[in-house]
């Protein structure tokens, strides 16, 4: 074959990569958290935000650059963040309020993508969907930090061959790819044991961890299956709302009915 490849879309075929973003903030303290020196006065916090993959794995075999847009009171409020194989896109800052950040995600070149905005709203004060979390979260092991963390799942469409055959290049173990250079695969690799460990995940796969390893790591199949249970737990809960509401509904629609023939009677 000649060495030019044609690089064609492969159509119907969709591929995913798991990744994560989001925000880390600590508030300012002498013992956990000292102020650096030359730190506005008015700054409360350090924080940090983040696009990575999940259980630290590389993933700017696929994702080459993003750039991170802050607030327009910090200075020099658009940054970019380079890959560094095996490295997080990573910014920290320090300051006082919360915002919305754009990140926009830059794929490597084989992929022929354009770039795409994820939006994501730095947290600095604890938050929670019940007084609870909140509570763990202001006063938990973990205290005073308060994470802001998506998973998510970068879909490519149609990719073209050559960008297909990177993506695909062969899942290795995570272990592997730590501060590894360049990110690529190495001979020998290959015949490595490719099982995952304790529940974790490959590098350069689709895989989602299977168990919690810490609050390093929360994104896994053992917190899918807790979340899918507080939701199967929340909706016998509505049922049982719905079905008393109606119970009183056809209660006072009965007391109506008899008012009425009252009325008519009378
Ligand atoms: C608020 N709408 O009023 C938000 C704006 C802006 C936060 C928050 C400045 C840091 C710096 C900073 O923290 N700005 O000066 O470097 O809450």
């Amino acid at each position: 074959m000649a060495d030019k490849k044609s690089n064609k879309r492969i159509k119907s075929l969709s591929i995913h990569r798991p990744f994560i973003y989001g925000t880390t903030a600590r508030p300012f303290d002498p013992l956990r958290n000292p102020k650096p020196p030359g730190i506005p006065d008015d700054h409360t916090h350090s924080w940090e935000v983040f696009v990575k993959g999940v259980d630290d794995t590389d993933i700017t075999y696929w994702l080459r650059r993003v750039q991170f847009k802050l607030h327009e009171s910090i200075p020099n409020h658009v940054r970019i963040v380079d890959a560094v194989p095996g490295k997080p896109f990573s910014l920290k800052e320090t300051g006082w309020g919360e915002f919305e950040i754009t990140i926009r995600l830059y794929y490597v070149s084989e992929s022929n993508e354009k770039p795409q905005t994820l939006y994501h709203h730095l947290r600095l004060h604890p938050y929670g969907r019940t007084e609870e979390e909140k509570e763990e979260m202001k006063n938990g092991p973990d205290g005073g930090v308060v994470k802001s963390w998506n998973y998510d799942e970068q879909i490519f469409n149609e990719p073209y061959e050559s960008f297909y055959e990177i993506l695909t290049s062969g899942a290795m173990p995570a272990s592997s790819m730590k501060g590894g250079k360049g990110g690529g695969k190495q001979k020998g690799e290959k015949e490595a044991k490719m099982e995952r460990s304790e529940g974790g995940v490959l590098a350069r796969s689709a895989m989602i961890p299977l168990t919690n390893r810490g609050p390093e790591y929360p994104f896994s199949r053992e917190t899918e299956q807790c979340e899918i249970e507080k939701l199967k737990k929340a909706l016998v809960k509505v049922e049982e709302m719905t079905r008393r509401t109606k119970e009183e509904m056809e209660k006072k629609e009965k007391r109506l009915k008899e008012l009425k023939a009252e009325g008519a009677k009378a």
